[in-house]
């Protein structure tokens, strides 16, 4: 009893945030706005927003290489993200953590740094058929650089990878495993604690795209023994342009630099040149610092609400979401897999998943249109593109009701 009351405070408080980001507050084409597509972008709190501007009025400089006072405060404003960062995924070390643009550059880092110097002819590389792009050519590019091969693990109709399919692949020609811990396109939440343990058996390293997970679950990375994790600004109440590569400092520090400038040297000279300490290796020329500014206060204010709560909040809305859809008549949900995330694609009947897009956006629903970058999986269904509603914490019953309705409009202006 107690604990159930616990978990509806919680989520009560989960609710409540939805206060805190003024871009929800807003009307659209004449309605109040219902944002249903955080999966492509999430929109910001005031804590984020105003935690960048105070940067901005009064700390600004260059990091790590000021003698004076304002370059001090924009090091510390910095580096406390990074610790603030390292605390929200329990990394070991500051050392694990590295400053991206986001999870497509995380990504790429580890084709070039991590795998393009260990990879030769006959090596293989390990994906699955859910991928985000972001997750796919980065790995065909450094394939095609060092003559080994993307191998993919195959999906079924709801949307699952198929395990014992990706557990046969993982070979002792195998030097990574790469894999979403929550697919965009269709929800689906791997069991990468599982997997990431069966592909360790046979010592295989494992990278986790996490753009997906970190906005809506608690990611710890020392407990799920990961050796890469993945993720962006952007889609955790973040800014753009910001994200976050995790990796095991022993990894890390074997890599070479990715990039070469500023800031990822100790020492230059023609005859050579010493690189730099980590996380610093990784992070050449002058940062977005007020984004990573911002970055840390999104964290923060994640910590603040709970992602329990913020978990078993989209965990119910998810299940309303599901339910309303699939009352509703001619439509096709597109990833029903048993463990899924507030993330639903679906067609309604034969409506172009464009003008149904558009249409919604005439009632103030925001929901996004078309592959998804995920290509693959729309290969697999059979299909060009899906409508697809995407969930965060600010959501509530309400968003899922206008969504439904709106979805019903569209099904007479077609009828
Ligand atoms: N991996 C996954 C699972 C993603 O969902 C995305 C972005 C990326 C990688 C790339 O992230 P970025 O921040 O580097 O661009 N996904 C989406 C989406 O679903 N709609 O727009 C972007």
């Amino acid at each position: 009893m107690k604990q159930a009351q616990q978990r509806k405070e919680g989520q009560s408080a989960v609710a409540a945030c939805r206060a805190d980001f003024p871009a929800l507050d807003q009307d659209v084409n004449g309605h109040h706005l219902v944002y249903l597509d955080s999966a492509a972008s999430a929109q910001q709190p005031s804590a984020v927003i105003d935690a960048m501007a105070h940067y901005e009025s009064h700390d600004h400089a260059n990091v790590h290489r000021g003698v004076h006072t304002l370059s001090h405060r924009a090091t510390d404003a910095y580096e406390g993200a990074r610790d603030t960062l390292r605390r929200f995924i329990n990394a070991a070390s500051t050392s694990e953590v590295v400053f991206t643009s986001g999870t497509t550059e995380s990504i790429n880092l580890v084709a070039q740094s991590f795998c393009r110097p260990n990879l030769d002819p006959g090596d293989k590389v390990l994906v699955t058929h859910l991928e985000h792009h972001a997750n796919i050519v980065p790995w065909q590019l450094v394939c095609e650089q060092t003559g080994a091969e993307l191998l993919v693990a195959p999906i079924n109709d709801k949307g699952e990878v198929e395990l014992d399919a990706l557990y046969a692949l993982m070979s002792d020609k195998v030097r990574l495993l790469a894999i979403a811990h929550v697919s965009n396109a269709l929800g689906t939440i791997n069991p990468i604690r599982e997997i990431i343990a069966e592909a360790h058996a046979r010592d295989i390293p494992v990278l986790v795209d996490g753009a997906q997970g970190v906005p809506h679950m608690s990611v710890d990375v020392r407990d799920l023994d990961c050796d890469f994790y993945a993720f962006s600004g952007h889609k955790m109440f973040g800014p753009t342009g910001t994200g976050v590569l995790y990796g095991k400092e022993a990894l890390l520090d074997a890599m070479p630099p990715y990039k070469g400038g500023g800031d990822m040297i100790l020492e230059v000279s023609f005859s050579g040149t010493t690189f730099n300490e980590l996380p610093y290796k990784f992070e050449a020329g002058t940062p977005n610092i007020s984004g990573v500014v911002g970055l840390g206060a999104a964290a923060q204010y994640l910590e603040s609400i709970g992602m329990q709560n913020v978990e078993s909040w989209e965990s119910e809305l998810s299940d309303y979401m599901t339910g309303r859809l699939s009352s509703i008549g001619d439509m096709r949900l597109i990833g029903t897999a048993a463990h899924k995330a507030g993330v639903q694609s679906f067609l309604l009947g034969d409506i172009h998943p464009h003008d149904l897009g558009t249409i919604l956006d005439h009632q103030g629903v925001a929901i996004r249109t078309g592959h998804h970058c995920a290509m693959p999986v729309m290969e697999y269904f059979g299909i060009p593109g899906t409508a697809r509603a995407s969930l965060a914490m600010y959501n509530n019953f309400d968003d899922i009701d206008r969504l439904v309705a709106a979805l019903e409009i569209a099904k007479e202006i077609f009828a």
